[in-house]
């Protein structure tokens, strides 16, 4: 697990929520549901890139080409996200999904795993963008004790190895820590492989 503060500059986190945004009109934030029960999330998502991540009550976690909503293709992964795959998750292939989590006021994620992808070779990078929010990264089991991050704005981080599977969440985000969103929040990105190469 590799943490990198303050990664983005203040000109880059604006010049990537432009980005954000210019994904989100064409592929509106929806409000995702788990599994099973139904119960919708509080983090709203979308997505970009070849495959997106999505959950519904029917069909469950999984990663498909298209909106759910809107049944279009998702949008292009932005340049300046490869280039920054490129320079730190050590990796020598593209990833195929970016994941956009907003987090407005009460949001949050439960403590989980990440295993819907065919590939856990490959790391998984973050981002956060706009109030910071508190994450929590165990082990490999539930039970494993875990540690506490701030999450800033302009952080990223990468996720490869052994921690590729570690258990983690997000507790809560802290209200009026970040300028970056007129609307207050959150935004995180996660870039990822899904399949597996050869
Ligand atoms: C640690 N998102 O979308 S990103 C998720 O801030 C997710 O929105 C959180 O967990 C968020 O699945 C945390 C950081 C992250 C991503 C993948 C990981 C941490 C990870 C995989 C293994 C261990
Ligand atoms: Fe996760």
């Amino acid at each position: 697990m590799t943490y990198y503060p303050q990664q983005l500059d203040p000109g880059a986190q604006s010049i990537l929520l432009g980005e954000i945004r210019r994904i989100i009109a064409q592929a509106p934030l929806y409000t995702p549901t788990m599994p099973r029960s139904g119960k919708p999330m509080s983090v709203r998502m979308t997505n970009a890139g070849p495959l997106g991540w999505v959950t519904d009550k029917e069909r469950g976690y999984r990663y498909q080409t298209t909106h759910p909503v809107t049944g279009e293709p998702w949008p292009a992964i932005p340049p300046m996200l490869l280039a920054l795959w490129n320079e730190v998750a050590g990796y020598p292939h593209p990833p195929e999904a970016c994941l956009i989590n907003y987090y407005g006021g009460a949001a949050k994620m439960g403590l989980h795993q990440d295993r819907d992808e065919a590939d856990f070779d490959a790391p998984v990078l973050s981002v956060s963008l706009g109030d910071t929010g508190i994450f929590r990264v165990g082990g490999t089991t539930r039970k494993s004790p875990t540690q506490k991050f701030e999450l800033k704005s302009g952080d990223v981080f990468v996720l490869g190895g052994e921690d590729r599977l570690a258990f983690h969440g997000i507790d809560r985000v802290l209200p009026g820590t970040s300028n970056l969103l007129d609307e207050g929040g959150r935004f995180n990105l996660t870039l990822r492989r899904v399949t597996r190469l050869g």
